[in-house]
């Protein structure tokens, strides 16, 4: 029996967890959190993450939330061979680092807020929409300059600094409608991972019945909601 258990759902921040299991060959149990019910808010949940979101793991008696610090827990602990991270110590290391944490404190929380705004928000503001989709692609930019002059983001290696953009960036075109090829060198990044093996088991964890073209209509339903609504911004 495997001393690991995921909870999660379906989103960016969760895949980065599960792809990085996959990715390891991992034996782990999955817990499904439905984010839409707050199970997350739950005291028995908030014994594992605090913070009331997901993905959160235990390992035994160990917790470990945050997705960024699970990917690393994960690679520092199961990763002796070093197939999707580099050894602490070394310059790739930092390297790797420093890009799992700009996702972490940028594409991350940026593109959060570009899809509340664009999908999920309660009033529509075109000030919101702009400044977080305008900063998203900005990020997005970075990684362009990083991946034309490497091949994946801490060097020579795929690793969990890529998992961790990647994550966010595979579905966009189809929830914010960004077109990827306006960076080149990320486009292409987006489709080696995508055809890795690990990542689409990973990326489909908890498992969805929903097909493509039924995830697509909710996004273009929810774009449609906010689109009907009037600007609430203040002039
Ligand atoms: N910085 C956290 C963010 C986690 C996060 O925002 N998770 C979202 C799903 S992608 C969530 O649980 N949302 C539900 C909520 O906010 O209650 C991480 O990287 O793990």
């Amino acid at each position: 029996m495997s001393p690991i258990t995921l909870y999660t759902w379906q989103t960016p921040n969760g895949i980065k967890a599960s792809i990085t299991l996959e990715e390891l060959g991992l034996q782990y149990k999955v817990e499904s959190i439905d984010i839409s019910t707050n199970v997350q808010k739950e005291d028995w949940f908030l014994k594992i993450n605090p913070n009331g979101r997901i993905p959160a793991l235990l390992d035994g008696g160990q917790r470990v939330f945050e997705s960024g610090a699970i990917m690393l827990y994960l690679t520092d602990k199961y990763d002796q061979d070093r197939k999707i991270s580099y050894a602490p110590g070394t310059p790739e290391y930092v390297e790797q680092l420093s890009w799992l944490m700009f996702q972490m404190g940028g594409i991350g929380p940026m593109q959060g807020q570009a899809n509340h705004f664009r999908l999920y928000a309660s009033a529509r503001s075109d000030y919101g929409i702009k400044r977080y989709m305008d900063e998203t692609k900005r990020l997005y930019s970075v990684l362009e300059s990083r991946l034309k002059e490497s091949p994946y983001l801490a060097g020579d290696k795929y690793t969990i600094a890529d998992i961790a953009s990647y994550s966010w960036l595979r579905n966009v075109p189809v929830s914010l409608e960004i077109d990827l090829s306006q960076w080149p060198a990320v486009h292409k990044w987006v489709g080696e991972i995508e055809k890795r093996e690990a990542v689409k088991r990973g990326a489909d964890v908890p498992k969805s019945s929903a097909t493509p073209e039924q995830k697509a209509e909710r996004y273009r339903n929810a774009r449609a909601r906010i689109d009907a609504m009037t600007n609430s911004d203040k002039h």
